[in-house]
């Protein structure tokens, strides 16, 4: 039977109503709820809503939870699917990111959820320079690492990579049985991308589908493997939406373009203007979407936003 979710709750306020089978909440501005009970998993990101008040991101299971913390990695399980957070440790950021990785396998594994369905990477400094190399390519490096030991998939799965101010974490949600990975026509697998970018390609798929759920990786303004529109956010917006609906229709969702129920959608933005979003999310999303505009730092200086989303059939 394929896992099923309820879709992830995108609160805009500081106040934190008290949800059911809460697997897991990340804090956007925010710090943890008065109302999540003290061993339930809680991560602060190192971004905050572009304008505006504190946001969570609160993930539930169809079902009774439990929390099961392992090594460093805080977490809950239910309903067939975990989430596990953690923090970067100090040290060479390939090193950490390596580490940070085995221990989100090892919950996983722990947990009865052995499969990763889609993880979240917030970096802080992404762009910046590391002894020679950008930490972000370092971050590669020790993703790359990490999959080669335990990622028992062919290819790796859905994924987020955005930089924040602040401690770097990682998220994950895991399942029981895999996501069928879906790529986008219009691009370069990013695990197929030229060493140009880096010596290890970023390790995820645009897509994965699970029965009746979409996880659309971090999307942005990338047709081929190369950036388009450098300094026109506004371009680089519509460009987005193509590719989104490209991997969409590709997914085999066509019928959940515009649709807005059903849809949790986070935006990343470097500098103020997710007005100018708006339209091209309304036409692939749906204007009912969910919508969380965070302020980012995307990991090619030259792209100015990254787009990803969530869907759930109903
Ligand atoms: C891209 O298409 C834009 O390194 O995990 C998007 C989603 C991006 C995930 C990651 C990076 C990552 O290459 C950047």
């Amino acid at each position: 039977m394929p896992t099923s979710f309820l879709p992830p709750r995108l609160h805009y306020s500081l106040g934190y109503e008290a949800a059911e089978h809460v697997l897991g909440v990340v804090g956007f501005g925010a710090g943890r709820p008065a109302g999540l009970a003290a061993d339930m998993p809680f991560i602060q990101a190192p971004l905050a809503p572009l304008t505006g008040a504190a946001a969570y991101e609160i993930w539930q299971a169809h079902g009774p939870v439990r929390a099961c913390a392992h090594g460093p990695v805080t977490g809950a399980t239910g309903g067939g699917l975990a989430f596990g957070a953690v923090r970067l440790a100090p040290g060479p950021t390939e090193d950490a990111v390596e580490q940070a990785y085995e221990a989100l396998f090892r919950f996983l594994a722990e947990a009865g959820c052995a499969v990763p369905l889609r993880f979240w990477n917030y970096l802080g400094d992404i762009l910046g320079d590391e002894a020679g190399m950008e930490r972000y390519r370092r971050f590669n490096i020790g993703r790359h690492r990490a999959f080669m030991r335990h990622l028992r998939q062919a290819v790796p799965p859905a994924a987020s990579g955005v930089g924040g101010a602040g401690d770097s974490v990682i998220y994950v949600l895991g399942g029981q049985q895999a996501a069928v990975a879906v790529e986008n026509p219009r691009q370069v697998s990013a695990y197929d991308y030229p060493p140009q970018y880096g010596p290890r390609s970023p390790g995820f798929s645009r897509a994965g589908r699970l029965g009746g759920a979409l996880f659309v990786s971090g999307t942005a303004s990338i047709v081929g493997h190369e950036t388009r529109h450098a300094g026109d956010a506004a371009a680089q917006a519509a460009e987005t939406a193509e590719n989104l609906r490209a991997l969409i229709s590709a997914a085999g969702l066509g019928h959940a373009l515009g649709r807005g129920a059903g849809w949790a959608v986070k935006t990343y933005m470097r500098e103020d203007g997710a007005d100018l979003l708006t339209p091209a999310l309304a036409q692939v999303f749906g204007a009912g979407a969910q919508r969380l505009d965070l302020r980012g730092v995307i990991c090619r200086s030259d792209l100015a936003l990254e787009v990803e989303a969530f869907y759930q059939g109903g």
